[in-house]
């Protein structure tokens, strides 16, 4: 891969310039940026399960898990760790290399830790790449969950700094900032993204993008979402957005983090393949797979699999990851350890 100049000093002008730029103009540049640092044809799985579910006391306008909102969603506590370890093997076998674990809460507590540190230690001993988000972390959180044995830790800005207090009013900006600090510091790898189509101006979007780009280490992963708007949420109503112009953004946050794996993540149940084909040749680098995110439904892995065999996709195995438990999403058969189409190391 050739050396890149990692930048951290984007202005505003600069990323609104390259949404501005002809469409096909930028989907250029983007694949070109794309290809040169990752393997065009490889797609990153993750697997996500909510491991505590509702009842958040948080006001996030876009969230089906707030307490507040009347939006169907069952509380369920935390779930005990022979019940993920089942589901985290079944997302293995399924083609899954990340199994990322949702919890719906502020943060946690001190108490909630030594738990989730148990359960984070079980699904890693699967050999999968082991993702939490759990909010704000507090004082020594971040180091017990590496300790146990976490990859990385998602927490998203969201949108743009101006935007944001039109979409949550129970924590602020710099919150996520000191939470993403302490992700860093505790030698974690960072999954930070953001929503798109929750009534944000371009100019905003590329406030996200531009705030993702210039924290003081690009994330390792940019979950790109889009709004999934679920009845009873504030933002149940949001104008839809233009598909064209999600495809712009993460063609925008591959040109500004030409490292990262850009995730094409929330809303591909609405979006229709064509436009995913877009994504994929913009610079999305991974999904999620499996028939749900968090609470809201995901495409079918059978759709997913169809997919990939129409675009020639393969999954992403990461560096060092040489087992063979897992499936060839591909092909849908059980991957042959080196010769099969899914690229795992031999
Ligand atoms: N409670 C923790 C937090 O807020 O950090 C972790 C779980 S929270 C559900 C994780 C992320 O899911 C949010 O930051 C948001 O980006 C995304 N998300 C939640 N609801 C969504 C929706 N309806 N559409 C798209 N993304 C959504
Ligand atoms: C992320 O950026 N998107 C995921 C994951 N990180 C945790 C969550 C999407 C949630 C969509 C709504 C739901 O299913 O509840
Ligand atoms: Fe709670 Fe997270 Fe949903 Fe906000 S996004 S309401 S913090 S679960």
């Amino acid at each position: 891969m050739p050396e890149v100049l990692l930048r951290h000093d984007w202005t505003r002008a600069e990323i609104a310039a390259l949404f501005a730029l002809p469409f096909n103009d930028l989907l250029y540049r983007a694949h070109t940026v794309h290809a040169a640092h990752h393997d065009a044809n490889a797609v990153q799985i993750s697997t996500l399960l909510s491991i505590k579910t509702g009842g958040c006391p948080e006001d996030c306008a876009y969230c089906p898990q707030a307490q507040r909102y009347h939006t169907g969603v069952a509380a369920q506590k935390l779930l005990e760790v022979d019940e993920v370890v089942a589901q985290a093997k079944a997302a293995k076998a399924a083609g899954a290399s990340r199994f990322c674990m949702g919890a719906a809460w502020r943060g946690p507590k001190d108490r909630d830790i030594p738990k989730v540190a148990a359960i984070v230690r079980a699904v890693k001993a699967l050999g999968l790449e082991t993702c939490a988000t759990l909010g704000l972390l507090g004082e020594g959180h971040a180091q017990a969950l590496k300790g146990a044995g976490l990859d990385y830790y998602n927490h998203n800005l969201d949108t743009a700094p101006e935007y944001y207090g039109e979409v949550i009013h129970t924590r602020e900006f710099d919150d996520r900032l000191d939470t993403l600090e302490q992700i860093r510091e505790a030698g974690l790898k960072t999954c930070c993204g953001g929503i798109i189509g929750m009534g944000e101006t371009r100019e905003q979007r590329a406030g996200l993008l531009q705030a993702l780009a210039n924290l003081p280490e690009h994330p390792q992963s940019v979950p790109i979402n889009q709004l999934v708007p679920v009845p009873g949420t504030p933002l149940e109503h949001a104008e839809k957005l233009d598909p064209f112009e999600f495809v712009r953004t993460i063609a925008v946050a591959r040109i500004v983090m030409p490292k990262s794996i850009v995730r094409l993540s929330a809303g591909r149940r609405q979006m229709d393949d064509a436009v995913q084909a877009l994504c994929f040749f913009a610079g999305a680098g991974s999904i999620f797979a499996g028939d749900k995110l968090l609470t809201t439904d995901n495409p079918d892995v059978a759709h997913d699999r169809a997919l990939f065999a129409r675009l020639d996709l393969h999954p992403l195995i990461p560096a060092g990851m040489t087992d063979t438990g897992h499936a060839d999403l591909y092909t849908g058969e059980t991957c042959c350890n080196g010769s099969c189409s899914c690229g795992a190391a031999a």
